[in-house]
């Protein structure tokens, strides 16, 4: 129990795998899972597993490769989450803690925190002092920028798989668009189903306050990313004028980040993502600013690690329910009555496929 475990490596490995619903977004398409995944081996033979997001294709080699790099710096250290943050933050500090290095360290943490996990024989959740539970989740895995009668299709599809909330990709080039969108798809899902919207950061400030008014009456949880991510000051100015809660956070690349936005009142709400927070290090940072602001805090795709992260939450709000990575995974995760079920496994519950892992290598 009280062996030291030694850091052997980190492997990285880049695969491309189908998407089985593409999604389209305001700012761009989502259509293959462009994956890293990652895998720390220790001196014990305990393996640790994670897998991030490259999101083009363009940064799957780069992202693999500062993995890698990454694994040079920490073979034979002890595996110690806050101490690897630690030297990698220093190591990077002239660089930059951002974009693919900010992914990569997290991709690390992750797969560190799963290593540790699985060598004390515990489900991530309760090695965080927690424990696993059923958490509350949106199926987010569809509803991208399509037509009105395709999207009031999708929209009961994506909760006919057994969820009770759905998120709604809008920011199309004609406001009514997105207002006509709305509403079949809140006809075709019923009063008590949730809706959540996104803007995917496409709008401007003045644009944003105009298009917010517009839907400010048709009871959507949420308005995501309305304008540029990290314009804090503007979103404030959003947040302001708008009834519907105002929601930020999957671009916020530290907890520093999020106490910005915090400071800004940027948003009514925060939805982290752990690629970006700094992996399960930074989400722990993140959960306490948000508890301290007394904000309720979202999670942002990844959920199989991030179900673990939400029983640790004090604010947890939604978890962002996603498949995208299931076409690699012995073991998807399980919905029941709007929840996903957290695994029970030790670890996040991560565990390759390795014949499709195979298969998709890139
Ligand atoms: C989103 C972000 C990145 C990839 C796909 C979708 C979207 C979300 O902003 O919040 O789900
Ligand atoms: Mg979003």
């Amino acid at each position: 129990m009280n062996d030291i475990i030694r850091i052997k490596r980190f492997v990285a490995r880049p695969v491309i795998a189908p998407m089985k619903m593409p999604l389209q977004t305001s700012s761009g398409p989502v259509g293959s899972a462009l994956l890293v995944l990652v895998d720390c081996e220790t001196g014990q033979g305990v393996r640790g597993h994670a897998y991030v997001f490259a999101y083009t294709p363009l940064a799957l080699k780069a992202l693999t490769e500062m993995v890698r790099a990454m694994s040079e710096l920490l073979t034979g250290d002890e595996l110690i989450p806050y101490e690897i943050e630690r030297k990698l933050t220093q190591k990077f500090a002239l660089l930059g803690l951002a974009g693919i290095q900010r992914i990569a360290q997290s991709a690390i943490d992750m797969a560190a925190w799963d290593a540790l996990a699985r060598a004390r024989n515990l489900p991530l959740a309760r090695l965080l002092g927690g424990v696993p539970k059923p958490i509350r989740a949106y199926n987010s895995k569809g509803l991208g920028i399509m037509p009105a009668e395709a999207a009031a299709d999708e929209a009961r599809k994506l909760i006919g798989e057994g969820f009770q909330a759905t998120k709604i990709r809008i920011g199309r080039a004609d406001a009514n668009d997105d207002l006509k969108t709305v509403r079949a798809v809140r006809k075709a899902v019923g009063d008590s189903v949730t809706l959540m919207s996104d803007y995917n950061q496409s709008l401007t400030v003045t644009d944003a306050i105009r298009r917010c008014q517009m839907l400010d009456g048709e009871g959507l949880s949420w308005i995501e990313e309305p304008t540029r991510h990290d314009d804090y000051e503007g979103c404030a100015r959003i947040a302001d004028l708008i009834r519907t809660p105002i929601q930020i956070g999957e671009n916020f690349d530290s907890a520093f980040a999020m106490r910005t936005s915090l400071a800004h009142n940027a948003s009514d709400l925060v939805m982290p993502d752990v690629q970006r927070i700094g992996g399960v290090t930074g989400w722990m940072r993140a959960a306490t600013l948000a508890h301290a602001a007394g904000i309720e805090m979202s999670t942002h795709l990844f959920a199989e690690v991030s179900a673990h992260l939400m029983c640790v939450t004090p604010t947890a709000h939604w978890l962002e329910y996603v498949d995208w990575a299931d076409a690699v995974l012995q073991e998807p995760l399980k919905i029941k009555d709007g929840h996903v079920l957290t695994s029970e496994q030790p670890g996040s519950g991560i565990q390759w496929d390795e014949k499709a892992v195979a298969k998709y290598l890139a």
